[in-house]
């Protein structure tokens, strides 16, 4: 394991209780494979221009690190050209910051071809305005870009080779959208209504979707555990069903070069029905982190979707007192332990009274092709009258929203 030191500072007015935030770096060093030897802290009003921290205490980090021969040190910010520039050159060890940590965490737990080259996409768009041509940076992505030499012409090269790879990877990503949109188009099946967990990373998703699914994805207690969406079929207690996605979970502060890359792939889980967001209510911070999640959702224009909260490690006698003062700002919630599988049948009732809240007028020509539209109007709505037409079937009936957006969608995509 790497030896870290953790600085982060103390500013007035933040959101987070330093204690919180500092434990929060140390548990993504820890999650990246570094370990804190060391934790320092400034109270400071604005972070310094030049080196993040004051010039005395960077003094103190440099005798600190020859102390406890640390490798790195990592800042709780993203710091700037200039900053990671001076702090290199009076610290003499890496300097990473909690930008650069978050993104090669993603860099280790990325599954699948997209979110590899979404990761590598965030990666090279962080480090193409850091490089210095004095050597370490690009070697930490290691393979495919080669050793770096000092010398200007050399950091020319180096960026042009980036700029490069960034257009290589943006096309190859876009490919990748378009396949997956065809083969959507191919799948002759009954549309159903598609009900999406979001929530701060660690706060039970993974668990709840194999608590309703069985289906076999690894939760644990570490920071970002899923990376690439799972989507399981979910039966409702009266007979229907809805589709439930996994997700990354967020955080705060999370890189925007990471939003950015992810954006495609999080555009499509979040054309939801629903939003399911799951609080970790024993968490000291849940209310911050509910902030950081809207938060996310806003940079992603989620934020209108219709959202159910889910409190959830509700057998930890922790998640008392935030629920108590919780529960009554987010009225439509519901309470749960997905460890236990507690509360999971109040959870699918609310699930299932909301995708069936509000009905639909219907009146829609529907291709002979896709006729198989019809059972899902009586399945879950009511078929008032049908009407067979050169071009197709005309239908009027009702249907909850949830299904007759499916459908919609299901018409528009047939079209495209
Ligand atoms: N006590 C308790 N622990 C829980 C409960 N639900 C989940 N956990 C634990 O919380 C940790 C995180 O669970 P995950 O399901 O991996 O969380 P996640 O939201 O998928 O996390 P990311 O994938 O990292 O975003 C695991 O150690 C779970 O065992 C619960 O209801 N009670
Ligand atoms: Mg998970």
């Amino acid at each position: 394991m790497e030896k870290a030191i953790l600085v982060g500072l103390d500013t007035p007015g933040a959101q987070w209780n330093i204690e919180e935030t500092m434990r929060e770096l140390a548990q993504l060093a820890d999650t990246a494979g570094a370990e804190a030897v060391a934790e320092v802290v400034q109270k400071k009003e604005r972070p310094d221009s030049a080196y993040y921290v004051g010039k005395g205490k960077v003094e103190e980090i440099r005798i600190i690190a020859e102390e406890t021969a640390a490798d790195l040190v990592i800042f709780n910010d993203e710091l700037s050209p200039s900053q990671i520039r001076n702090l290199e050159a009076a610290l003499s060890v890496r300097i990473v910051d909690r930008t650069a940590l978050i993104l090669d965490i993603f860099a280790q737990r990325a599954q699948t071809k997209e979110g590899k080259l979404q990761v590598e996409l965030a990666q090279l768009n962080y480090l193409l305005p850091r490089l210095t041509g004095r050597g370490t940076e690009l070697s930490r992505l290691g393979g495919g870009i080669g050793t770096r030499g000092p010398g200007e012409t050399k950091l020319e090269v180096d960026r042009r080779r980036l700029r490069k790879r960034i257009g290589e990877l943006k096309k190859e990503i876009e490919e990748i959208r378009k396949h997956r949109h065809l083969h959507r188009k191919a799948r002759k099946n009954i549309p159903l209504p598609v009900v999406t967990m979001v929530g701060y990373t660690n706060a039970g998703k993974s668990t709840l979707l194999n608590v309703l699914t069985a289906a076999g994805v690894l939760a644990m207690d570490k920071l970002f555990a899923t990376l690439d969406p799972t989507t399981r079929r979910v039966k409702l207690p009266r007979g229907g069903q809805f589709l439930l996605t996994d997700t990354v979970g967020f955080i705060q502060k999370l890189p925007h070069h990471l939003v950015a890359a992810f954006r495609a792939t999080l555009e499509e889980v979040l054309e939801a029905d629903l939003l399911l967001h799951i609080v970790d209510a024993a968490h000291p911070q849940a209310e911050q982190q509910m902030i950081a999640v809207q938060d996310v959702l806003s940079q992603l224009e989620a934020e209108h979707l219709p959202q159910l909260v889910v409190f959830n490690k509700m057998d930890l006698p922790e998640a008392h007192p935030a629920y108590n003062v919780l529960s009554h700002q987010y009225p439509q919630h519901v309470a749960v332990s997905a460890a236990k599988a507690k509360g999971i049948d109040v959870l699918l009732d609310k699930i299932e009274e909301i995708l069936h809240r509000e009905n639909e007028q219907l009146d829609m020509l529907i291709p002979f092709t896709e006729a198989q539209l019809l059972h899902v109007i009586r399945q879950y709505g009511k078929l008032e009258r049908e009407e067979y037409l050169p071009e197709g079937i005309r239908v009027r009936g009702v249907l909850p929203r949830a299904w007759a957006n499916k459908i919609q969608q299901q018409l528009n995509l047939r079209r495209t």
